[in-house]
C-alpha cells in the first residue's frame, strides 16, 4: 500500500471511530416481503404439483451447490502428495461435512479392506496386542467434537505479500468433526504400560509408512482411536478404517489408517519430526515437537471473493475461532485495522478444542475499513497480530502461522487480503 494513502486512511479511520458502528442495536434489518409478491401458494408452479425425484441410498448436496468443493493443491511431481482445502468461506455452523473435510496425504489414499486391517500395540508393554475392527467395535466408545489442523495451515501468511485467495483456500487445512471411537488409554492399559515408556511411535498403513512420535501422556489423556466421523464410518481419505485423533494437536500426529503403536522411551526422530514440522527460529535454532495448535480465528464472511453490495448496509460478520489449548473465551472484532475492538457473540455450545462460531452485526456506510478478528482462549492466550508473530518467530517460518487475518474493505465494497497498515 502507498504510504501517503495509508497515512490519510489511518487518520480518517481514527476520526470515524468505527468501533461505534457495532454499538447497540440502533439499526433495523430489512423486512422481507418477497413471498407476498410471488403470490404463494396460488401460483404454485406445475413442477411442484407432481412428485419429485426418487429416494436415494446415499444423499448428495443439491446440484446448485456444485461450486462448494475442496480445492486440490497436489504436487504433480510426487503423485499422492498434496492437500485439498475445506471451503470455510462456503460453510456455516461449526461441523465440517465429511465430503469437505480437508485432506493431507503424503502418499495417496490406501485401499484398505477393514476385514483384514489390524492395529498392533507393542514395544514397552507387558503383552503386545492386536485389534481388528470387529473387536474394537465391542469396546466402550466416546464421541468428541474437535478440530484437526495441519501444522502447515495458513503458511502463505509467512510470505512478504498477502495472497489473494478465498479464506478456505488459504486457511482451510483445518476442519471440525465429531469423532467417535475407543479412548486410547483403554487399549494401552490393556496391553500394560511399562514404567519407562514415555513415547509412542505411531505408524499408518499408507504407502508413505508415516511414523511419528507422540508423548505417551497425550494418548493417556484425551486421544481417541476413531472409527466414526460425524456419525458414519470414517471416510477413506480421512483414515478408514481407523485413525488417531489427538484433540488440539497438530494434524500430522493424527495418524490415519493407523496400524501400529510402539511404546518407547525416546522419540523416533523420524523425517516428519526433524526435517519437517520443525520451525527455524530467528536465532538459527529450530523448534521441534510443537504439538499444540494455538488460538486462531478468521472472519469467513464477509471475506475475500465476496462483495459488500449495499452501501450503506448492515452485514453479519461471521467467522470461526479455535484453540488447541482449550475453549475459546473471547473473540473481538475491529473494523479499523486494530485501533478499536468490540466483542463478538460466541455461538454456543462453546466446546473444548473445537470450532466456535462468532458473529456480530456491522453497519457499513461505505467507508474504507480493515476487518479483523482476534481470539482468546481459556488459558488467557491471545491470538497475535502478524507483527508480533514475526517478532517472536522470525520471517522464515513455515508452520504454525496463527496471526490475525485482515480484510480490507474499499469504499466500493471490494474485499482484499492485506497485512494491516504498518507491516
Ligand atoms: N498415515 C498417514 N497419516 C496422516 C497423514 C498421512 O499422509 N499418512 N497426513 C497427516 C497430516 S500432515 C495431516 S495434516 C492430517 C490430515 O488429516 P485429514 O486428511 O483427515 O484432514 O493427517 C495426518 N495423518
Ligand atoms: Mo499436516
Amino acid at each position: 500500500m502507498n504510504d501517503v494513502t495509508t497515512q490519510s486512511r489511518r487518520k480518517f479511520l481514527k476520526k470515524a471511530a468505527l468501533g461505534s458502528a457495532f454499538a447497540g442495536g440502533a439499526f433495523s434489518l430489512p423486512v422481507l416481503t418477497h413471498s407476498e409478491e410471488l403470490g404463494f401458494p396460488e401460483n404454485l408452479p406445475e413442477s411442484m404439483r407432481v412428485p419429485g425425484a426418487d429416494f436415494s441410498n446415499y444423499g448428495q448436496p443439491s446440484e446448485h451447490e456444485q461450486g462448494v468443493i475442496r480445492w486440490i493443491s497436489a504436487n504433480p511431481a510426487a503423485p499422492g502428495n498434496g492437500v485439498s482445502w475445506t471451503p470455510l468461506h462456503d460453510l456455516q455452523g461449526t461441523i465440517t461435512p465429511n465430503g469437505l473435510h480437508y485432506e493431507r496425504h503424503h502418499n495417496g489414499v490406501p485401499e484398505i479392506d477393514p476385514a483384514k486391517h489390524i492395529l498392533l500395540i507393542d514395544g514397552m508393554v507387558d503383552k503386545p496386542l492386536s485389534f481388528d475392527v470387529k473387536s474394537l467395535m465391542r469396546y466402550p466408545m466416546v464421541s468428541r467434537t474437535c478440530f484437526i489442523e495441519c501444522g502447515g495451515n495458513s503458511n502463505s501468511g509467512w510470505r512478504s505479500n498477502p495472497i489473494q485467495s478465498k479464506v478456505g483456500y488459504a486457511h482451510g487445512l483445518v476442519s471440525n468433526a465429531e469423532w467417535s471411537g475407543v479412548p486410547l488409554k483403554l487399549l494401552l492399559k490393556e496391553a500394560g504400560i511399562r514404567p519407562d515408556a514415555k513415547w509412542v511411535i505411531a505408524e499408518g498403513a499408507d504407502g508413505s509408512s508415516l511414523n511419528i512420535s507422540i508423548p505417551l501422556e497425550k494418548l493417556l489423556d484425551d486421544a481417541i482411536l476413531a472409527l466414526y466421523q460425524n456419525g458414519e464410518r470414517i471416510r477413506p481419505e480421512n483414515g478408514y478404517p481407523m485413525r488417531l485423533v489427538l484433540p488440539g494437536w497438530e494434524g500430522i500426529l493424527n495418524v490415519k489408517w493407523l496400524r501400529q503403536l510402539r511404546l518407547t522411551d525416546q522419540p523416533a526422530m523420524s523425517r516428519d519430526e526433524t526435517s519437517q514440522y520443525t520451525e527455524l527460529m530467528p536465532d538459527g535454532t529450530a523448534r521441534q515437537f510443537t504439538f499444540i495448535n494455538e488460538a486462531k480465528s478468521l472472519i469467513t464472511s464477509p471475506s475475500l471473493g465476496m462483495m459488500l453490495p449495499d452501501n450503506p448496509g448492515v452485514y453479519q460478520i461471521s467467522g470461526l475461532a479455535w484453540s488447541g489449548r482449550g475453549k475459546i473465551t473471547r473473540v473481538e472484532i475491529s473494523a479499523d485495522g486494530g485501533d478499536t475492538w468490540v466483542d463478538a457473540e460466541l455461538q454456543g455450545p462453546v466446546l473444548d478444542k473445537a470450532f466456535t462460531r462468532f458473529c456480530l452485526p456491522w453497519k457499513w456506510q461505505g467507508e474504507y475499513a480493515i476487518l479483523q478478528s482476534r481470539s482468546t482462549d481459556e488459558t488467557g492466550y491471545v491470538q497475535p497480530d502478524r507483527e508480533t508473530l514475526i517478532k517472536n518467530r522470525g520471517k522464515h517460518g513455515f508452520f504454525h502461522y496463527n496471526a490475525i487475518v485482515s480484510w480490507e474493505i474499499t469504499e466500493e465494497g471490494d474485499i482484499n487480503h492485506v497485512y494491516g497498515y504498518d507491516f
